[in-house]
């Protein structure tokens, strides 16, 4: 009986060797791992044998059962594994596209503005936005009792300092730092209380400019001014001073631009003035240039400023500041392609 239990194992061998698909291996395992393989005919076989060879029959019986069991759990392992690596590839399929992000418009017209200057011999400079009240206030020449110093007006932190509510104390950081005659552009993130509406952001981005040299006047200015008014929104626009004040320039201007619609007509995008207020300027006030140590009777300077939201939303028309702010996809989207 021991050599029928050998036979049998030499043809399992045999035959699960052949195997080559699960149809082959059940029928293989059923023929002899199974209730209808012989092994439970070997097993009531065995019963009729004498103790001493019942007992060696019997123990390698059990091996040749233990082993069919172990091959056919690694032949299944087997066919799985193949099975796995025949899955099909089709090379014909399109890739999967990584969607496409768009810059900021707020990123992209800061940006066009910062080359704009550059291109005319401006350096960019940047500062804190945590502010000293000295930068931010006084050595611009901006009195105690001025609105932006009052506390509804700016977000103070204590102690002296205060989020910068322009870009301008940069400029006063710059002039102690270099020595005339320069060009510099600045463009930042700045921050005021003001309540969030279609025309407000408590957080807002400036780009301001100053150029300090010996006899600067205020033909450089205007004509600095037309040169990157033109560049940003196109030839055609006409460009005008109207005087104005601020604290830290005498004599100060506000600059506007022919209303690109009407040509300067009258219309409804411009309120029927037929000019966009795009930014203001001055000469830099001789006050500003004392507080840096800076001596007004022989040095001279410009100064402009401009906030980022503005000339977007004119650039873009865009009617209310906050769509900057939503994180809107859809808004954003519109801005692919760009810069
Ligand atoms: C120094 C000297 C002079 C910067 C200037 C303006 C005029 C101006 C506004 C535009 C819209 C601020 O964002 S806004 O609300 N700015 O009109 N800014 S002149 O003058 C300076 C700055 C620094 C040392």
């Amino acid at each position: 009986m021991i050599e029928e239990i050998e036979e049998y194992l030499r043809d399992f061998e045999g035959e699960l060797a052949q195997v080559l698909t699960r149809d082959d291996l059940n029928r293989v395992k059923g023929k002899y791992a199974g209730r209808k393989s012989r092994i439970p005919l070997f097993l009531e076989r065995l019963k009729t044998l004498p103790l001493e060879e019942r007992r060696v029959v019997g123990r390698r019986l059990n091996e040749v059962k233990v082993l069919i069991e172990e091959r056919l759990r690694e032949k299944e392992a087997e066919l799985s594994r193949k099975e796995r690596k025949r899955e099909f590839v089709d090379l014909s399929l399109p890739g999967r596209r990584h969607p496409l992000g768009a810059f900021h418009p707020l990123r992209l017209v800061m940006d066009e503005i910062v080359a704009i200057f550059r291109s005319l011999g401006f350096r960019v400079e940047e500062g804190p936005e945590i502010e000293t009240e000295l930068y931010n206030f006084e050595a611009l020449n901006i009195p105690a009792d001025h609105p932006a110093r009052d506390a509804q007006d700016s977000f103070y932190l204590g102690g002296g300092f205060l989020l910068r509510t322009h870009t301008s104390p940069v400029q006063i950081r710059v002039m102690k730092k270099l020595t005339p005659p320069f060009r510099v552009i600045v463009p930042g993130r700045c921050y005021r209380r003001d309540a969030f509406d279609a025309t407000h952001s408590p957080v807002f981005h400036q780009v301001e400019g100053l150029v300090v040299a010996p006899g600067i006047s205020m033909g450089d200015l205007k004509g600095t001014i037309e040169v990157f008014a033109r560049r940003l929104f196109g030839e055609k626009r006409k460009v005008r001073f109207r005087p104005s004040y601020f604290p830290f320039t005498e004599p100060s201007a506000e600059v506007d631009i022919s209303c690109g619609i009407c040509q300067g007509a009258g219309c409804r995008s411009c309120g029927g003035q037929g000019w966009l207020e795009i930014m203001g300027a001055g000469l830099v006030h001789p006050q500003v240039f004392r507080n840096v140590g800076y001596d007004p009777e022989k040095i001279q300077g410009f100064a402009f400023g401009m906030g980022v939201e503005r000339i977007a939303m004119l650039k873009f028309g865009i009617p209310d500041i906050r769509w900057f702010f939503e994180n809107d996809v859809a808004f954003l989207s519109a801005f692919k392609g760009l810069g």
